[in-house]
């Protein structure tokens, strides 16, 4: 009953969506964005059936594994280290803000209670437990916030309609049945923006795998203002890899700060929303068991300083493991960063891109008149910083205080350091005019 009043509620509103050019972020929505830009940093963590077979959230296309063979990994599932408490501990001791978690990959399991398919971590599998719930639960309890990664590609469903990935795991009809599809993607939007508290973000992926059939229709009007009207304070995220569209309120990377195109992922320009660069810790999303690549201490907090200078945020993402647990190293790993965040926070957290674009020595960050200069790499004492048309009233070291020269001359300032900087991040404070 409840299911088809769902539907009923859905078909009526979902017939006069806001057209996308007319899209009006509500109050609520902008105090988000700013909320969104201030936390500065997030945990990105991919947690589905794919941990199980450990070698990373793409093993079932990229092995063509048969999608009912592959199923059966559900009846096996049972991590019983699982501990929402211990997970977000572990994160919020990382400085990190929010955490968006996977509540369904291009695998198509659903990793809370769903109504609308039994193919999910309560009715498939021997651990019952709504997963989702006992995070969103101890996300609100510990106070930081949460994101919701949801694909809109299925390589399970036999309704979902094929693109470039997910061809030869066995499923029927490629040409599927959009309609039963988009109604089961936005009947599963509503029961997340519904049963699970506030969400800051619904953080969508999986667009690009139509980039071969540019005349297909995602109807993403509908289910963005779907979205905005269950929660207007949620930010509408995709990882389209192009310009954001009407209707989003982040622009996310993926595997590149903005700007930046090494991974080949990107490219697109750079829009005035918020910005989000998500960012592995080893080199996969998903628990891959050979992957103990991890990037250093040193490396993460200097990508984390890398995103704010552009004034963006950093979403770095864990694997956990299919015991339930997070990885160790991914774990100490957070320890480390929160060491550092507790001392240096405040020239992250609230600020805004520097004045000062950020160059291969670092870069800026600004909070009203106080800017932040950000040294991550520079052989020299001396550091110039083109701010003519700014009056420096003070410089002094953001650790200890003490007082840095500087002098003046038409195009600038030029900082003069005690010593050639080694710290991993050697912040300078100073106070504008
Ligand atoms: O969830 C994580 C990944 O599973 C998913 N997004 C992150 C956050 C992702 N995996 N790979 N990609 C995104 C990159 C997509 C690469 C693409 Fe292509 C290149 C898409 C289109 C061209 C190669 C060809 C992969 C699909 C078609």
């Amino acid at each position: 009953m409840r299911t088809k009043l769902f539907s009923l509620l859905l078909a009526g509103c979902l017939a006069f969506p806001v057209q996308a050019q007319q899209y009006q972020p509500s109050e609520e929505n902008l105090k988000s964005r700013q909320e969104f830009r201030d936390a500065k940093f997030g945990i990105f963590l991919h947690w589905g059936l794919y941990a199980m077979l450990a070698t990373g959230e793409w093993t079932m296309t990229n092995k063509n594994l048969n999608y009912k063979e592959y199923a059966k990994l559900a009846g096996g599932f049972y991590p019983s280290r699982f501990d929402a408490a211990r997970w977000v501990a572990s994160i919020k001791a990382s400085g990190a803000k929010y955490i968006c978690f996977t509540s369904r990959h291009h695998e198509g399991f659903s990793m809370f209670h769903t109504d609308y398919s039994d193919y999910n971590i309560v009715d498939a599998t021997p651990f019952k437990r709504d997963v989702l719930k006992e995070l969103a639960d101890e996300c609100h309890k510990q106070g930081i916030r949460l994101h919701l990664y949801y694909s809109h590609i299925d390589w399970y469903r036999e309704d979902a309609v094929w693109g470039r990935t997910g061809r030869g795991t066995g499923r029927p009809n490629p040409q599927g049945d959009w309609d039963s599809y988009y109604a089961f993607m936005n009947n599963q939007l509503t029961e997340l923006l519904t049963n699970y508290g506030p969400i800051g973000a619904i953080w969508f992926d999986g667009l690009w795998d139509q980039d071969g059939n540019p005349d297909f229709d995602w109807q993403l009007d509908g289910q963005y203002a779907l979205i905005h009207r269950l929660q207007p304070g949620c930010l509408v995220a995709n990882n389209h890899h192009l310009t954001p569209f009407a209707g989003e309120d982040i622009q996310i990377f993926e595997r590149d700060l903005p700007g930046e195109n090494t991974a080949g992922l990107s490219g697109q320009d750079v829009s005035d929303l918020p910005l989000e660069t998500c960012q592995t810790m080893n080199g996969m999303w998903g628990y891959k068991i050979d992957d103990q690549n991890y990037k250093s201490a040193k490396e993460l907090i200097q990508y984390l300083v890398g995103a704010a200078v552009k004034d963006g945020n950093l979403l770095l993402n864990i694997g956990p493991q299919p015991d339930g647990e997070l990885p160790a190293t991914a774990v100490q790993r957070l320890a480390e960063m929160g060491e550092w965040m507790k001392v240096y926070g405040e020239t992250i957290y609230g600020t805004r891109g520097g004045c000062v674009a950020p160059h291969p020595w670092g870069g800026t960050t600004q909070k009203g008149d106080k800017l932040y200069v950000h040294i991550l790499n520079l052989q020299d004492k001396a550091l110039f910083l083109p701010l003519a048309d700014r009056k420096v009233k003070k410089a002094s070291y953001f650790v200890g205080g003490k007082p840095v020269k500087f002098q003046k001359n038409r195009e600038g300032y030029t900082l003069l350091l005690d010593e050639v900087p080694t710290d991993i991040d050697t912040v300078i404070e100073m106070e504008l005019d």
